[in-house]
């Protein structure tokens, strides 16, 4: 890693869409003075202006880690990287990281190292760390979905909870992280700004993001905020589409894969077809939910020691041996 950190361009792990996402890590301070952007809190969503080239969502994840999301055109992730690249950063290569481990015994294990050192799942050691064997003794590769599962246990999938106003959003996101990181009360528009917060839901680390109610009517700052939420859950990997007794889960929602889940179940027997029911309040549902998360997002077959498992990125590596 260089002095002042190092990146990864994820764009090419999601579909095509409107926005692209690139990683950063070094310490968050000076990243964001290095690259000339005004702080963002950890937890937060914020619009920034990135390396001179173009404006886009940075989320500030933990102290060292940021996520930066422009526009989603080749020509602008490219002008960034480059920029990154003049400012000193290095790139998260992995051919390069094959040859970084002398000590691993295969290229594949040096891959499992490099990767292990930014994995955060706990479950991305029961996967990883067989590899070198499963690689070496032969076992069959596996297929596309489960490659990319994999994935999600090193780079943590992105998790957007969308909804009407004063549904729980919030709750839920405090209930699953276990802490109190979004505010919540009982009026809609609590919620103004999107939260970001990583949290491991049965063994898998996501960065979820608890957005602000959608609704029609908002203006200035408020819709500013909801379009910042669209904007994201356009690029979740799962999209969480929340509901409760009273009210209907949105019904105009990024196209992307969704769960539907409905919060409050407390508070009446209509669920609008949920596939999991939540009451916080009653303590009811909530690690079945983040199982069934799990499962959308890192299926039981990608857990499956049975596979060789591509696992780093997309570069060509041959000689992997
Ligand atoms: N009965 C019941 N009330 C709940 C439950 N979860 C949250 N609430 C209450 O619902 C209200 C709204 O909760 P929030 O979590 O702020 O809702 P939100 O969807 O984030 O609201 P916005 O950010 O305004 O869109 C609060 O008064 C919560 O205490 C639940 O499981 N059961
Ligand atoms: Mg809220």
């Amino acid at each position: 890693m260089s002095a002042c950190g190092s990146f990864l361009v994820r764009t090419s792990l999601l579909s095509p869409g409107a926005i692209s996402l690139l990683d950063i890590w070094g310490d968050a301070a000076s990243v964001f003075s290095i690259l000339n952007m005004a702080p963002v809190e950890v937890g937060s969503v914020a619009l920034r202006r990135l390396v001179g080239t173009d404006t886009g969502i940075v989320v500030l994840w933990n102290e060292y880690w940021l996520s930066v999301m422009p526009h989603g055109s080749p020509a602008i992730v490219e002008q960034i990287r480059s920029a990154l690249f003049t400012l000193g950063f290095s790139e998260f290569a992995e051919p390069e990281a094959a040859r970084a481990y002398p000590e691993a015994r295969s290229s594949v294990e040096a891959l499992t190292l490099h990767a292990l050192t930014r994995a955060l799942s706990p479950r991305a050691l029961e996967v990883l760390l067989p590899q070198h064997d499963a690689h070496m003794l032969g076992k069959p590769p596996a297929p596309g979905h489960v490659n990319r599962a994999v994935r999600r246990l090193i780079d943590p999938p992105l998790v957007v909870a969308l909804g009407p106003p004063n549904i729980g959003k919030s709750t839920l996101c405090n209930a699953l992280a276990g802490a109190s990181v979004a505010i919540v009360a009982d009026e809609p528009g609590t919620t103004r700004d999107p939260v970001g917060v990583l949290i491991n839901l049965d063994g898998v680390v996501v960065r979820w993001v608890d957005a602000p109610g959608i609704c029609a009517g908002a203006r200035g700052p408020d819709l500013e905020a909801q379009n910042l939420a669209l904007a994201l859950a356009q690029t979740a990997d799962l999209l969480i589409r929340v509901c409760d007794p009273l009210q209907p889960p949105l019904a105009a929602v990024p196209d992307v894969p969704a769960l539907d889940v409905c919060l409050r179940a407390d508070l009446g027997p209509e669920r609008w077809n949920a596939e999991a029911d939540v009451s916080v309040a009653r303590g009811v549902g909530l690690s079945q939910l983040a199982e069934v998360i799990r499962r959308r997002l890192v299926p039981d077959g990608a857990l499956d020691p049975c596979w060789a498992v591509r696992f780093w990125g997309d570069a060509d590596l041959s000689g992997v041996s």
